[in-house]
């Protein structure tokens, strides 16, 4: 026999669970009921234009105090909370005070005095952890010696389903590179958290607040059972922020070049240089695989990039990107799969970004992208000819067509 699990019952006990963890209701049954309640006031109120994605977040009414939802004279906040919340097991997310920190990246004899920290490793591990960071954009411009640091100074923490690894306004202490699990990424929207991504078993979270001694600006929570590499905050801006500090002055002139970001202020521009990792693909490399799931956006550095539409199995080129122009848009804007695959002619750079970050950033430059995703519609009408029975037939490439500009 099987039984139908109801949509959206998974993620509802999830995030009731967080809520109870955070607040640490004396009597959960009463918790639950007000919970609930609330709940169901705010979809009523929001049908007809809110979200179902949204939940009361008792929270929310005082950021940074942990405060209890059914006995309003026992909200404290700061350091007494750590005192009187006992400290559960899974209330993992250290507060730390770290407001006072200069730590200046540019400042060479700081590193010399900075201990360096080391979690030894089995060779099991230090293999699944060069796994998982084989793809982490922010160590792609990294020298072996600094990464090789932050390998040492990275230690393992395994997760159960509905962790709170991060949450929003706390202080920064780590930098977390995912080997597995999946993981929601919850943001406060006038006082109401809102699932605003995901991530799937791949990517990495947690730089800005380390990146610009912020505050959290999410909440991030497992969805399932999982494996973490965390980086301390010191090694993170010693090592990270510091080689973020060069990659600035590399990339400054050639961000400022890209059309696409030209609506972006210069420091938003180089926001996006600070998440950007730089990759190198060889003559004919295959970048993009048409029908893949999609998690990053490209601009192209140096060399081209071949557009590739493979339909009913004949092969066309349907845009080659050179220096400043952009790819692999489409399926983060529309959520579908690859539209076509991109392929290196001869050595090629580009910058790559996660569809995070381009989330967050790329806001401004989306009206851009969406225009000439709707040139795209019409260039291919123009490049599949229609015959007289109005049945589609593969043409090859027109002339012009394989510059298309974005
Ligand atoms: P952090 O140190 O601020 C929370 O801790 C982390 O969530 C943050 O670093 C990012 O690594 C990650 N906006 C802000 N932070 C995000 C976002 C995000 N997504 C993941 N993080 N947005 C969602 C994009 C899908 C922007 C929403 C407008
Ligand atoms: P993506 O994320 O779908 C493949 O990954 C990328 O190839 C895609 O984003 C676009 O950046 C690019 N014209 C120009 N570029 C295209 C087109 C296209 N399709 C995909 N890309 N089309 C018009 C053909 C003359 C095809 C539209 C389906």
């Amino acid at each position: 026999m099987s039984i139908e699990i109801p949509a959206g019952l998974e993620d509802l006990l999830v995030r009731f669970t967080v809520e109870v963890l955070r607040n640490q209701p004396r009597d959960p049954l009463d918790f639950a009921v007000q919970y609930f309640q609330r709940l169901n006031q705010n979809q009523n109120q929001n049908r007809g234009g809110g979200s179902s994605e949204s939940l009361p977040s008792p929270t929310a009414a005082r950021p940074g105090a942990v405060v209890s939802f059914t006995e309003p004279d026992a909200e404290r906040s700061g350091e007494e909370d750590e005192e009187l919340v006992a400290p559960v097991a899974i209330r993992f997310t250290r507060r730390v005070s770290v407001s006072a920190e200069t730590y200046n990246p540019d400042d060479e004899d700081e590193e010399l005095r900075e201990p360096r920290i080391v979690h030894p490793k089995t060779d099991e591990q230090r293999q699944r952890l060069q796994e998982a960071c084989k793809h982490i954009l922010l160590f792609k411009n990294l020298d072996a010696e600094q990464m090789s640091q932050v390998l040492d100074a990275m230690f393992e923490r395994r997760v159960e389903v509905g962790e709170l690894i991060i949450e929003q306004d706390d202080d920064g202490d780590n930098f977390y590179v995912i080997e597995r699990g999946t993981f929601s990424i919850y943001m406060k929207v006038d006082g109401l958290e809102r699932l605003v991504g995901t991530y799937n078993n791949r990517g990495s979270f947690g730089e800005l607040a380390l990146m610009y001694n912020t505050q959290r600006a999410a909440t991030i929570i497992t969805t399932s059972a999982g494996a973490l590499w965390c980086l301390d905050r010191m090694t993170f801006r010693r090592i990270i922020v510091r080689n973020n500090a060069k990659k600035r002055k590399l990339y400054e002139a050639f961000v400022e070049s890209v059309p696409l970001l030209e609506s972006l202020q210069s420091v938003e521009r180089m926001k996006v240089v600070d998440v950007l990792g730089c990759q190198t693909y060889s003559d004919g490399e295959r970048i993009i695989a048409q029908g893949d799931s999609a998690d990053c956006f490209y601009i192209v550095e140096s060399g081209q990039v071949r557009i590739v539409l493979n339909k009913k199995g004949a092969e066309t080129e349907i845009a080659v990107c050179s220096r400043g122009q952009y790819f692999g848009e489409l399926a983060l804007i529309t959520n579908k799969p690859r539209a076509a695959s991109a392929y290196a002619v001869g050595t090629v750079k580009c910058l790559v970004m996660d569809v995070q970050a381009f989330e967050r950033l790329l806001g401004p430059c989306k009206d851009i992208m969406k225009r000439n995703i709707a040139n795209y519609e019409e260039q291919l009408a123009r490049l599949f000819e229609r015959d007289v029975d109005g049945h589609t037939e593969t043409a090859g490439p027109r002339p012009g067509t394989s510059e298309v500009l974005r």
